[in-house]
């Protein structure tokens, strides 16, 4: 089976990509036993996910998809944007969660986006980029077991829904990480398939 490497070490990220790439074998940094650290001194999402996806690419010699990606959210001026991950704990989602609901407690503009975006980079140099963007509110109370990060605060009006209580395969759908990878689709089957 062909394989796409993803630079990340994001569980929920994978499971993601797994579902988009029903036909490809997806790999994580962990799957390739890379355990160098990766910088990511970034200031937009573009620049984290060029570094992520160069360092690698370079280092294994092949292709390689990495995906920066976070929630911006308007009242607190695209906060917590590329520190996502990092807003509450280290890569804690529940601490993420209560931190971001005890912020929020009060205000009344709860719109909010998740953006994500995609780099491939092959070893040559050559690289691409795609952004993808999904538009949503800020709940009071979470709901919802499914998906990662932020998906149980994350509602979404036209499904009556948080993003946490959609089925993967309806996230797949509507996500910004799904719009951002659509732009770069052609250029995965084209570079990673057998020919
Ligand atoms: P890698 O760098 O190893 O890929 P990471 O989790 O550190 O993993 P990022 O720096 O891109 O990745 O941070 C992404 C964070 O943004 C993630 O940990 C979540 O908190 C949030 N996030 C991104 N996409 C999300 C999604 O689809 N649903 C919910 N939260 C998401």
């Amino acid at each position: 089976m062909n394989t796409i490497v993803v630079a990340t070490s994001n569980p929920g990220k994978i499971k993601e990509y797994q579902t988009l790439f029903p036909n490809f074998l997806v790999q994580s940094l962990k799957d390739v036993h890379y355990e160098k650290e990766i910088e990511e001194n970034g200031t937009t999402f573009e620049e984290n996910a060029l570094a992520k996806a160069k360092q690698v690419s370079k280092d294994l010699g092949i292709p390689v998809i990495a995906d920066d990606s976070g929630l911006e959210v308007d009242a607190l001026h695209g906060r917590p944007g590329i520190f996502s991950a990092r807003y509450a704990g280290d890569h804690n989602d529940e601490q993420n969660n209560v931190k971001l609901l005890e912020e929020m407690m009060g205000i009344t503009d709860r719109t909010a986006q998740f953006v994500c975006v995609i780099a491939l980079y092959f070893p040559d140099g050559k690289y691409y980029l795609s952004r993808g963007i999904c538009k949503g509110e800020i709940v009071n109370t979470p709901k919802g077991k499914n998906g990662f990060g932020y998906d149980p605060c994350f509602y979404l009006k036209a499904y009556h829904k948080t993003m946490a209580e959609l089925p993967m395969a309806e996230k797949n759908k509507i996500s910004h990480r799904a719009k951002a990878l659509n732009q770069l689709k052609e250029l995965v089957y084209e570079n990673f398939s057998d020919k």
